[in-house]
């Protein structure tokens, strides 16, 4: 096997440890659905019936960075993530694992609606982070579990083995 079908090997096999239509980014699996416009809630439960949960990304920037490669096209412009209002309490940001929402993710002048108790990703803003009504139809970004452990050695044996 030459080094360019190698090369494209090694590429593919970066996508191990995520199922289809999860993609990999670092350790993280995300699914993104641009052709369904839906509710916050909509979303969430298509994503649970992917056997996953609306996108709570360990670095927002990281996944707005892999977004704006992965689909250079202009549209859509906001997704819906996995963080919402909890409890109905007002500035109670949290993602859907429970941890709060850093200050530091929201763009400028957000959080700004008293209603806007769900929460999008701007692909064109950094940071990009802004608040909306649940009810708006949006598409969305999916994230299931995380690689293990066990499939990023397989992939490593099997990149180091390619190459070789
Ligand atoms: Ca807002």
């Amino acid at each position: 096997m030459d080094f360019d079908c190698s090369l494209a090997l090694l590429l593919d096999t970066g996508e191990v440890g995520c199922e289809v239509p999860f993609w990999r980014l670092g350790d993280e699996c995300y699914y993104v659905n641009q052709h369904l416009p839906v509710s916050w809630s909509e979303a969430r439960h298509f994503c649970r019936g992917l056997g996953s949960d609306l996108a709570q990304p360990g670095v927002v920037a990281k996944l707005r960075a892999a977004l704006l490669m992965r689909y250079p096209e202009d549209h859509p412009s906001v997704l819906w993530v996995g963080a919402s209002e909890a409890g109905g309490n007002e500035g109670n940001w949290r993602w859907v694992s429970g941890a709060r929402v850093s200050s530091e993710d929201w763009a400028q002048d957000q959080p700004d609606g008293g209603n806007q108790n769900c929460v999008v990703l701007s692909r064109h803003e950094h940071p990009s982070l802004h608040d909306s009504p649940c009810y708006t139809h949006a598409t969305f970004i999916c994230q299931a579990a995380n690689v293990t452990a066990t499939a990023t050695a397989s992939t490593t044996a099997t990149a180091a083995t390619t190459v070789n």
